[in-house]
């Protein structure tokens, strides 16, 4: 799935502004232009939005409505491209339903085969989280329960694009690199209804270095792709009809033994478990505030992060590329715990499984020629340790290792002995909360505890261990010595006895805090406006153990 771009063959449109949006209590015709409606901003999640409680808490389904027009050139194929809506949706155009979606994470790619010069489109959406959606949830007397810990927005939230391309059109493109482990080897392959497609390859500054007609190119000497210097290199795609670019890094990433390898040097990972989450925005992507995240990340000297708990926009994945950080992508798997509430006769079954493992291969559509995608992770503390959780994520690994060239992951909640899912993963991910969900505040169990455990997994796996979650709320300004549990040094001294525990073993590969920035949760008596496990706050500044992590992370040098 290649996203839309223009150039002298094609052209977008971008529909982001004010449109027309309503709750949905009785039934919904989409021949007729919607009646009483309030605007709303596209993208955004509209519960960031209204003073209405009933409209901002609304459990079912809303609709976003536009007008758009269009000149139509005979010889083009016009499409709709939605980056996200939360959660599912139908499509509509003039009336006639065009498409769904089956997520809120990952994007809507759509044929409008009855486009006019003028058009009205209609996205129906359908907030409600059960078992068999990804996240899971449940609703009970019309409420909306929910396993996770973020808040459940709603809205279109990503970029809506109405494109054009060429009749006979480059559809899809795949970068192979590093070939058989040969760094100039390059693959590529093309889905195509064009007689004849031929290759160019630009450098960073896109001067043109060589041109092919072959799909397999050797690039003599390449320049790697790493968090230090992160190379992009520019795929030029051409035909008589169409041309498409598409821009990629050469790098390597495996595991061997205790070691994570990039680029044939092992790698140590730094960085968050992250969010997609602002002041008004919600979750509608933003270019200002994605640009602001990097920035922090690079100032942290931060070389990672993991998109907890569902993949994040396209914009954010090129800004990886770009800023060199590496990803272990997630699906959006989370939520999935309880297997007598989630799985099984009430909850998920052969359903889940094929829309989990869609979600997998839809994921690998968007984001397989991102050098920044390091691993996929298939779903965050999900119900493992039931015996029927084996066969499912045995099938999720499985499955995502035929689809993707990337190490994969589970990330855990429970014991190393208790999981019948790691097993069948190559990294081993834990998130651990020693000394705040449990033995709370006491900051002199935390390095103990965390070796402990660390040591039992790798015993029993004896495989690279990420600790993907680790973290204690702190609220900006709230300061106490000796350290108490929500102030500043509390949250300092605590990363730092973690730490100091990573710091006893080769096989822990990395250390992901939870969480880079405050963000918005559900109200509960843990959660003082959301949770404030961030090392930035919502306003992305500093609190005070980011100066710490900039400094250890300075000290931790990527190879
Ligand atoms: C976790 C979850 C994460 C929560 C975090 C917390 O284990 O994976 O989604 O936000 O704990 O702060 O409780």
């Amino acid at each position: 799935m290649i996203y839309p771009k223009s150039n002298e063959y094609r052209s977008v449109l971008n529909l982001n502004g004010i449109w027309h949006f309503k709750t949905l209590n009785e039934s919904y015709d989409p021949c007729i232009p919607l009646q009483n409606y309030t605007p709303m901003a596209v993208p955004a999640s509209m519960n960031e939005l209204v003073t209405d409680a009933n409209v901002q808490k609304h459990v079912g389904k809303v609709v976003y409505e536009t007008d758009f027009s269009i000149p139509l050139n005979g010889d083009m194929e016009y499409r709709l491209r939605i980056g996200a809506t939360s959660h599912k949706c139908d499509v509509y155009l003039n009336g006639v339903f065009i498409g769904e979606g089956t997520n809120g994470f990952l994007p809507i790619d759509l044929a409008l085969k009855n486009i006019q010069k003028t058009n009205r489109l209609s996205v129906v959406i359908d907030n409600r989280l059960d078992a068999e959606t990804f996240p899971a949830g449940r609703i009970k007397n019309g409420k909306q329960i929910i396993n996770f810990d973020f808040y459940n927005f709603t809205g279109i939230h990503r970029d809506v694009l109405v494109y054009s391309v060429p009749k006979k059109n480059i559809k899809d493109i795949t970068i192979h690199t590093a070939v058989d482990g040969d760094y100039r080897k390059i693959k590529i392959d093309v889905d195509t209804s064009c007689d004849d497609v031929r290759f160019e390859i630009l450098d960073k500054q896109k001067n043109l270095i060589l041109e092919s007609e072959s799909s397999e190119i050797i690039i003599d000497d390449p320049h790697l792709w790493s968090t230090r210097d992160p190379y992009l290199y520019t795929l030029v795609v051409k035909s008589e009809c169409d041309r498409y670019e598409e821009r990629f890094g050469i790098r390597k990433i495996e595991v061997k033994g205790d070691k994570l390898l990039l680029n044939d040097e092992p790698i140590y990972l730094k960085g968050f478990g992250m969010h997609e989450d602002f002041f008004l925005l919600g979750k509608g992507n933003c270019c200002a505030v994605n640009i602001r995240n990097f920035e922090l990340l690079k100032w942290i000297n931060a070389n990672s992060f993991r998109t907890s708990h569902y993949p994040y926009s396209e914009e954010i994945m090129d800004l990886a590329d770009e800023y060199g950080m590496l990803v272990i992508d997630e699906v959006p798997a989370v939520g999935m715990i309880h297997w007598e509430q989630n799985f099984g006769e009430k909850g998920a079954n052969e359903k889940t499984l094929k829309l989990h493992k869609e979600l997998i291969s839809q994921l690998y559509d968007r984001d397989k020629n991102h050098p920044s995608v390091i691993m996929i992770s298939v779903a965050n503390e999900a119900e493992t340790k039931e015996a029927e959780s084996e066969a499912y994520f045995k099938d999720v690994i499985e499955y995502t290792k035929s689809v993707w060239d990337r190490p994969v992951t589970i990330v855990e909640l429970y014991k190393s002995d208790e999981t019948l899912a790691s097993k069948y993963a190559d990294v081993i991910s834990i998130n651990r909360y020693f000394g705040w969900y449990f033995d709370h505040g006491d900051l002199s169990v935390v390095y103990e505890q965390m070796k402990e455990e660390l040591q039992k997994w790798h015993d029993k796996y004896q495989k690279p261990i990420i600790v993907t979650e680790f973290g204690a709320d702190t609220i900006e300004g709230l300061h106490a010595i000796p350290a108490e549990s929500f102030s500043e040094e509390f949250q300092l001294e605590y990363i730092k006895e973690n730490c100091n525990a990573f710091d006893e073993f080769d096989f822990c590969i990395g250390e992901h805090v939870w969480n880079f920035a405050d963000f918005k949760t559900k109200q509960g008596i843990t959660r003082v406006r959301g949770n404030r496990k961030g090392v930035f706050t919502k306003d992305r500044q500093p609190k005070l153990s980011a100066h710490f992590l900039r400094q250890r992370w300075g000290n931790i040098l990527d190879k």
